[in-house]
């Protein structure tokens, strides 16, 4: 899916733009399976995240069969190597003529993940367009390392304080990664990155799920769960998490609740992982 070049400007970049690797029949009906089943936020008060959008993979059939696209699999590899492992997701789901929008950031900050290995693949279920939020991004910005994030507390921003990085950008040059159903592009954990609002009629949902070589570790003191999902782990860095054997059984949803109250314990004992991203 991915070519040399592509692979090159990853490592060069820190992004690869928008590539099909969804036909438009199957994204068609993961676009219809996020709605039936995400479409209405599960909304816990005490959290910004909807819980049925963060790590959906545990608990419908069709983000588990999402997350283990054989397409989406080869680009990770190519880029991160062959045992990988998903540990997060967040469904980004901006309604028409929604004012949400997520302000310049690094997916770093939120994790708390070494080395910086992580690579965010954002899977586009609509379209997505500069008018209607896509994400944009600066390129080369990987290479700055690690950047202090201070708090910006509006609704209208997606994170939870609206944690935004602490230095002026340019947004002349940065890219819009503008895409089609079924594309999906990919950035690097350092990779500075933003989306406007959705001034458009129609919804905009992309998906980011977060792929880790088995030797990333977390480092915090909660342990977490990831699931294996290529080759092999021989480094146990995370409990297993299993596969829904349904949509929202009893089981499935045990799993989930375990595994995104770890992903909240571990959050709030590191001061970066407190803005749950
Ligand atoms: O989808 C968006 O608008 C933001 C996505 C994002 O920040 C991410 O995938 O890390």
């Amino acid at each position: 899916m991915l070519t040399t070049k592509d692979i090159d400007d990853y490592h060069k970049q820190g992004f690869v733009p928008g590539r099909p690797h969804l036909s438009t029949d199957e994204a068609m009906a993961m676009r219809e399976a996020c709605i039936r089943t995400c479409g209405v936020e599960h909304k816990d008060p005490a959290r910004r995240q909807a819980s049925n959008r963060v790590k959906p993979y545990l608990l419908f059939r069709w983000a588990a069969d999402l997350v283990r696209h054989p397409a989406i699999l080869d680009s990770v590899e190519a880029l991160i190597g062959p045992n990988i492992q998903i540990f997060h997701t967040t469904i980004w789901f901006k309604e028409p003529k929604s004012e949400k929008s997520v302000p310049w950031h690094q997916d770093a900050t939120y994790f708390g993940l070494a080395p910086f290995e992580h690579v965010t693949a954002w899977v586009a279920l609509t379209p997505s367009t500069e008018e209607m939020g896509c994400v944009r991004i600066l390129p080369s910005s990987h290479e700055e390392g690690q950047l202090p994030h201070a708090d910006n507390i509006n609704p209208n921003l997606m994170l939870s304080r609206g944690q935004t990085v602490a230095r002026n950008i340019n947004n002349g040059d940065a890219v819009d990664l503008i895409m089609a159903p079924g594309d999906v592009s990919f950035h690097h954990t350092l990779a500075l990155h933003r989306s406007g609002p959705n001034t458009s009629n129609e919804p905009r949902i992309g998906i980011g799920f977060s792929y880790i070589p088995t030797h990333v570790r977390h480092i915090g003191e909660t342990r977490l769960s990831a699931t294996l999902v290529r080759g092999v782990d021989n480094f146990d860095h995370f409990d297993p998490e299993p596969a829904p054997d349904g949509d929202a059984t009893e089981a499935a949803i045990a799993a989930h609740g375990d595994s995104i109250a770890r992903f909240w314990r571990a959050s709030e004992s590191i001061p970066e992982m407190r803005l749950i991203h």
